[in-house]
C-alpha cells in the first residue's frame, strides 16, 4: 500500500491557504525544474483569479519523500462554508490558518468547530509573521481559547504550532528560530496527520465530495477511497442518500499530482481520485462493490439561506447586448449549474422567472458574474432571506459579525446595526486606533449595509459574517435610507442635464450613456424616489455662449458593479444584467403604475 496523508488547509477567508499550497507544491519539488508556477496556483479558474479568492475546494497532491499527500485546498469565505464541512470528512488532518495579525476571525470560528467536532487534531498554522503588525503570541492564544470554548479533547488543545510567512516560503516551529523553508511542515504533517485507515482488501468503498463537469467525458465526481480498490472499467453500485442504488461503470479514473490530472489504471484505500462515467452521481454518494454495497453516511448539505429570483429581460434596451436572452436558455444555464454546485438550488415560478437558491450574496453575485461573461442577459431582484418554520416558529437565518473599524467611527456603527436589530456581543482594542466590534445580526439587516459601512468608515472599515443558526423572527430591520433618482425619458443621458442634477446626490450614469424611463440613474439625497429627465440638452441661444459654461464639471459617477447594485436595490427595483452593462431600474417602470402597486 501506498504511504499516503490527507489533509485539508481550513481558515478564514484571505488568510493564506492558496498561498501556503502554492509553497507546498514548489518545496516538495512537485513541479519539474521547468514548470512555470503562477502566484495561488490553484486559483484557476478566471473569476478566482480577478478577485483573488477561492470559490471552489480543489484538490493536488505532492510527493515528499517516499509519501504521497493529498491536499485539498478550501475556499474561505463564508457563502461556502459548506464544502468546507464536506472535505474535512474526507481527510485526516487538517491545516488551520490565522493570520497573525486579524487572529480569530468568524470563519475560523466556523471551521474550527466543524473540525473539532469530527475528531481532527489540526496543525495551527500562525500565518502572515511577516506583517509588521503581527503579534503571534496573542493569536495563539486566542486560537487557544477558541478550542477551548469549543469544548476540544485534550488530545485536539495538545496542537502544534508552525509560525510562517507562506507567501515567502518560510515557517518556523518556534518565533524565536531563525527563518526556515516548509520542511518543519512536512515533518509536522507526516508525523502528526493519522495514515488514513481502511483496507484495500475490503469491499470497495468511495464517497464523492465535489463534483465537477468535462465536455468530453460528462460529470466526474472527486472521491475518498475508504476502502477496497478500484479501476478503470470497474462495474459498480452508486448509493444515493435516498437509499437508491443505480448500477454504472467507471469509464475514466484519473488521479491528481500537482497541478496536473492524469488517467491512471487502479487506486486504492487511502486515495483521493476522480471517476468519470456515473451520469447520475450527486454530492454524499457512495461508490460500492456491486457484490457487496456497504454505503457510507450521507453528507449534510447546507441549506440555503437567500433567494434571488432571476428572470428574463424585459427592460426597452432588452435583447441587444446578450447573446443568450430566453427563459429556456436561463432555465438550461441554471439547470447546468445545479448539476455540479450542491449548494444552490432553483424553481421555475411563472413565466420566465426563476427563484435562485444559495448561502449568500456572493454564491449569487458569482453565479450571475459567470453568466454575463458567457453572453446572458437577464433580470435579477433583491436577495431576501429564505425564513421557515421550526416547530412551529417562524425563524431567520442569523449571522455572526465581527467589523474592524477607526475607533472614532464605532459609535456610528454602532448605532447603526442597532437600527437593522443587530446585537453587540464585544468590543475590543486592536492597537493603532483600530476597535473590533463583533455581533449577532439577522441576515436580513446585513443586506445594502456594506456600502454605508464603506461610507461611514471611508473605505477604511473591515467586515466579516458568517452563518450562525435559524433563529425567531426579528421584525422590522431598516434598510436603505436614500431614495432613487428615476429616469422619466428614453434616450441618452447629456451631460448638461446630469450636471444640473448631481447636487440632487449621486449620479451612477456618465453622459452618452442610454437610459431609459424607470431606469434609476443614481442616489437621491434624500429618503423619498425623485423623477428626474436626465436626457434634456441646453436651450439653443442665438447668442454663441462664452467658454465658461461650456466647461461643465462633472462629478465621476459612482461605479455600481454587480455587487454593489445587489446590495444597493430595494424590493421594488431589479438589475438588467448584459454582458455589457448593469442597470438598476424600477421594477415597473410607468410612474403611474408606480404608484398604483406601490414602494412598501
Ligand atoms: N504579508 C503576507 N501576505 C501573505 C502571506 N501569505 C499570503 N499572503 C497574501 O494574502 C492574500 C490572500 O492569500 P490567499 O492565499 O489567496 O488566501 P486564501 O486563504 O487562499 O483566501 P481565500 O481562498 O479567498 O479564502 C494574498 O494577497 C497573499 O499574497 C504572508 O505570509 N505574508
Ligand atoms: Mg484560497
Amino acid at each position: 500500500m501506498q504511504k499516503i496523508r490527507n489533509i485539508a488547509v481550513i481558515a478564514h477567508v484571505d488568510h493564506g491557504k492558496t498561498t501556503l499550497v502554492d509553497g507546498l507544491l514548489k518545496q516538495s519539488g512537485t513541479f519539474g525544474t521547468h514548470e512555470q508556477v503562477n502566484e495561488r496556483a490553484m486559483d484557476s479558474n478566471a473569476l478566482e483569479k480577478e478577485r483573488g479568492i477561492t470559490i471552489l475546494s480543489k484538490n493536488t497532491a505532492i510527493r515528499y519523500g517516499d509519501h504521497k499527500i493529498n491536499i485539498i485546498d478550501t475556499p474561505g469565505h463564508a457563502d461556502f462554508g459548506g464544502e468546507v464541512e464536506r472535505v474535512l470528512k474526507m481527510v485526516d488532518g487538517a491545516l488551520i490558518l490565522v493570520d497573525a495579525y486579524e487572529g480569530v476571525m468568524p470563519q475560523t470560528k466556523f471551521v474550527v468547530k466543524k473540525m473539532l467536532g469530527l475528531g481532527i487534531k489540526p496543525i495551527v498554522v500562525i500565518n502572515k509573521i511577516d506583517k509588521p503588525s503581527a503579534d503571534p503570541e496573542r493569536v495563539v492564544d486566542e486560537v487557544f481559547d477558541l478550542f477551548v470554548a469549543m469544548d476540544a479533547t485534550e488530545d485536539q488543545l495538545d496542537f502544534p504550532i508552525i509560525y510562517a510567512a507562506a507567501r515567502d516560503g518560510i515557517a518556523k516551529m518556534d518565533m524565536a528560530d531563525p527563518d526556515g523553508d516548509f520542511t518543519c511542515m512536512f515533518n509536522t504533517i507526516l508525523e502528526k496527520v493519522p495514515e488514513p485507515t481502511g483496507d484495500a482488501e475490503n469491499p470497495t468503498q468511495l464517497q464523492v465530495f465535489t463534483l465537477d463537469y468535462d465536455n468530453y467525458v460528462g460529470k466526474i465526481g472527486i472521491a475518498r477511497i475508504f476502502n477496497g480498490k478500484i479501476a478503470k472499467g470497474d462495474n459498480i453500485l452508486l448509493a444515493k442518500a435516498d437509499g437508491e442504488m443505480v448500477k454504472g461503470k467507471i469509464s475514466k479514473l484519473i488521479g491528481f499530482l500537482g497541478l496536473n490530472r492524469m488517467e491512471i489504471q487502479e487506486a486504492e484505500a487511502g486515495d483521493i481520485v476522480a471517476v468519470a462515467g456515473i451520469e447520475t452521481v450527486d454530492v454524499g454518494d457512495t461508490i460500492c462493490d456491486p457484490q457487496n454495497p456497504m454505503p457510507l453516511d450521507p453528507m449534510h448539505i447546507e441549506e440555503p439561506t437567500l433567494t434571488v429570483v432571476f428572470s428574463v429581460n424585459d427592460s426597452p434596451l432588452a435583447g441587444q447586448e446578450g447573446k443568450h436572452v430566453t427563459a429556456n436558455k436561463i432555465r438550461e444555464r441554471l439547470d447546468a449549474e445545479m448539476n455540479t454546485n450542491v449548494a444552490m438550488r432553483y424553481e421555475t415560478v411563472g413565466e420566465g422567472k426563476f427563484i435562485v437558491s444559495g448561502r449568500g450574496e456572493l454564491q449569487i453575485t458569482i453565479l450571475a458574474e459567470n453568466m454575463r461573461r458567457e453572453g446572458f442577459e437577464f433580470g435579477i431582484g433583491r436577495p431576501e432571506v429564505i425564513v421557515k418554520e421550526i416547530e412551529g416558529v417562524k425563524c431567520e437565518p442569523f449571522e455572526h459579525l465581527v467589523v474592524d473599524l477607526p475607533a472614532d467611527n464605532a459609535g456610528t456603527i454602532i448605532e447603526r446595526l442597532g437600527r437593522r436589530k443587530a446585537e453587540m456581543k464585544a468590543m475590543v482594542p486592536m492597537g493603532e486606533g483600530f476597535t473590533r466590534v463583533e455581533f449577532e445580526i439577522p441576515a436580513r439587516g446585513l443586506i445594502g449595509f456594506r456600502g454605508q459601512f464603506l461610507t461611514d468608515t471611508k473605505g477604511e472599515g473591515v467586515m466579516n459574517h458568517s452563518f450562525l443558526e435559524f433563529r425567531p423572527y426579528t421584525g422590522n430591520v431598516e434598510s436603505r435610507q436614500y431614495g432613487a433618482l428615476i429616469s422619466t425619458e428614453d434616450g441618452v443621458a447629456l451631460a448638461y442635464s446630469l450636471f444640473n442634477l448631481q447636487d440632487r446626490g449621486v449620479l451612477f450614469t456618465a453622459p452618452q450613456t442610454k437610459v431609459y424611463k424607470g431606469m434609476i440613474i443614481g442616489e437621491h439625497s434624500r429618503s423619498n424616489d425623485l423623477d428626474v429627465n436626465p436626457i434634456k440638452g441646453k436651450a439653443q441661444s442665438n447668442v454663441r455662449s462664452s467658454g465658461a459654461d461650456e466647461a461643465i464639471k462633472l462629478v465621476p459617477p459612482r461605479d455600481m458593479n454587480l455587487e454593489r447594485a445587489l446590495e444597493w436595490i430595494e424590493d421594488d427595483e431589479l438589475l438588467e444584467v448584459t454582458p455589457i452593462n448593469i442597470r438598476i431600474r424600477k421594477r415597473w417602470l410607468d410612474p403611474t403604475d408606480r404608484k398604483r402597486y406601490g414602494k412598501k
